[in-house]
């Protein structure tokens, strides 16, 4: 096979004239129109110059037309990188230039914002809306249908997906074709996967839960998905009849259950519901149990390794775990401090070895050694243990990460923002219980001495620089950070005393 990811993918649809995308407008797209798209984006993206192992940085809204761009990318042997639609021109100019991406598709009204940025580094702009429109497609039309697959092994790469560290600065981690294939081929089998099946898809095309888990494992199986442009309940409980099948991050599950037409003759034909990219409460499996029936199925996963751990589709899906290794997946819970490994019911950090784990991250050597083991060990942050019948339990995390709903958010990014306005000594940045989101995000500020900090300007300059997901929704003045003997500010103490901010007690 030239370029297995394609083949096993895209390749293997070509001429079917079955339905892949259904759209919320009622329009479909099959196969082979979609596989057309896709091959005219790729003559467009190689007339411009672009060559195998080029990065191509996608930030545009959720189309059809986007998802034939990944297809594109994969089918002309470029890598992928797609870029969350809430990111700042700030936060985009660091992505390109730390990935030295010669081309940007980004959406119409972007591209004078961005202007700026990609003429000082002579980067070729490409236009695509959430209609299919823009400079990119209107090339597109005058090119043919189809393009010959640039051949690919399976340890090329096939896309960059960002993710945040804890010294404030992106890391991409760089995914092979086999990272994503063979992540995807397990997926499909332990999940039952086929191509009866149509997926409910609400996710975001920018993270690995949307683009790689969900769409991923539908074009292997052969299915098809409810494709709609973001999770909008009218849309989702609209098109629920038609699918069989629903991925999505808690804050989906506990919307559905906040809304009365949810019901359970509306879930009756449905197989299979799953959860992840940030921890499920107990609560919400037991309610969306009594509600539909259904036992919503927890898995564990990462950007850097895709898939790790899931429930099974048949055994106990154990509410508050994330279930087993997947087949080919290594994990095991770990001394911090020895990396020697722990027996069951013992809290330690987590660490994965498999085929789905990442190359590491481009162009960081240093912070690809820190946490990736020379024998292929992956050190996710995570904490955890082992309960006696082999279920994984995450318990916390030795990473400083905010998830609110779903996005991962690294306080540092925050803090550096938050330290350097005007009449501010140090800041902490903490996650607080949210009742949508999960977990939201609180800024805690220490004012110089006799220093009065204007809290509006200080919002205004996050909206400028930061994504906003980011954002503290809540700025708080304290005389100064609780500390321990080394001198470390002590979060969890905050978090403690800023717990009921949003969740009264
Ligand atoms: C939107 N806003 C948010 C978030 N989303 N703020 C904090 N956290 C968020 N996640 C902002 C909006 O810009 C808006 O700002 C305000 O909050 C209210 O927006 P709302 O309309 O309620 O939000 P929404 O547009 O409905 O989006 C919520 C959402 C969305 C549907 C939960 O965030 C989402 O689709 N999340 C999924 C993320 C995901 O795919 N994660 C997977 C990562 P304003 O004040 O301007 O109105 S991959 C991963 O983690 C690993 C690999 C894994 O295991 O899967
Ligand atoms: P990301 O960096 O966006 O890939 O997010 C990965 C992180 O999301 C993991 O390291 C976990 O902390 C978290 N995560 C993913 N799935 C789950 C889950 N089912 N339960 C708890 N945390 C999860």
């Amino acid at each position: 096979m030239t370029n297995p990811l394609y083949e096993d993918l895209f390749g293997k649809h070509a001429g079917r004239e079955t339905p892949f995308l259904y759209l919320v407008d009622g329009k479909t797209w099959t196969h082979a129109a979609f596989l057309a798209e896709a091959a005219r984006y790729a003559h467009v993206l190689i007339q411009a110059g672009l060559a195998p192992g080029d990065r191509v940085a996608v930030q545009i809204e959720k189309s059809p037309n986007a998802l034939a761009l990944y297809a594109a990318c994969v089918q002309a042997g470029l890598v992928f990188l797609p870029l969350n639609t809430a990111y700042t021109v700030e936060e985009l100019s660091y992505f390109l230039d730390n990935s030295g991406a010669r081309t940007v598709i980004c959406d119409p009204t972007q591209e004078t914002a961005l202007a700026p940025v990609t003429a000082a580094k002579d980067i070729c702009v490409f236009t695509l809306d959430a209609t299919g429109e823009g400079n990119l497609a209107k090339e597109a039309r005058t090119k043919p249908d189809t393009y010959e697959t640039v051949p690919r092994t399976s340890d090329d790469l096939a896309a960059f997906l960002y993710t945040s560290g804890t010294t404030g600065r992106s890391k991409g981690a760089m995914l092979t074709q086999s990272n994503l294939l063979s992540n995807a081929k397990t997926l499909v089998d332990y999940w039952r996967f086929t191509d009866k099946d149509v997926l409910l898809h609400a996710l975001p095309i920018f993270h690995t839960h949307g683009l790689f888990v969900g769409t991923n494992i539908t074009l292997l199986a052969g299915g098809a998905m409810a494709f709609l442009p973001k999770f909008q309940l009218d849309d989702v409980i609209a098109m629920m009849p038609r699918a069989t099948s629903m991925m999505g991050v808690p804050t989906f599950y506990t919307r559905l259950l906040d809304d009365e037409r949810f019901t359970k003759e509306l879930a009756a034909h449905m197989r299979l519901f799953i959860s992840g990219s940030a921890p499920l409460l107990p609560e919400t499996h037991a309610k969306f149990e009594a509600r539909t029936g259904h036992r919503i199925l927890e898995r564990y996963g990462m950007t850097e390794t895709n898939m790790n751990t899931s429930n099974p589709y048949d055994g106990e899906r154990r509410a508050g775990t994330v279930g087993f290794p997947l087949p080919g997946v290594e994990v095991k819970v770990t001394d911090p401090d020895t990396g020697e490994s722990l027996p069951e019911d013992t809290v330690g950090q987590i660490e994965v070895r498999g085929p789905n784990v990442f190359q590491g991250y481009w162009q960081m050597p240093e912070k690809t050694g820190a946490e990736l083991r020379a024998d292929g060990f992956f050190i996710t942050g995570d904490l955890g243990k082992f309960d006696k019948k082999g279920y994984l339990h995450i318990v916390g995390r030795n990473k400083d990460l905010i998830i609110s709903g779903g996005y991962n958010i690294y306080p540092k990014e925050i803090e550096l923002l938050l330290d350097a306005q005007a009449g501010v000594l140090e800041s902490a940045v903490i996650g607080v219980p949210h009742a949508d989101f999960g977990e939201t995000v609180v800024g805690v500020i220490v004012p110089e001495p006799k220093a009065k900090p204007d809290l509006e300007a200080i919002s205004e300059a996050a909206k400028t620089s930061l994504a906003r997901f980011k954002h503290p929704r809540e700025l708080v003045l304290v005389d100064a950070l609780p500390r321990n003997a080394m001198g470390k500010v002590q979060k969890n103490i905050l978090r403690e005393q800023f717990k009921d901010l949003f969740v009264p007690a």
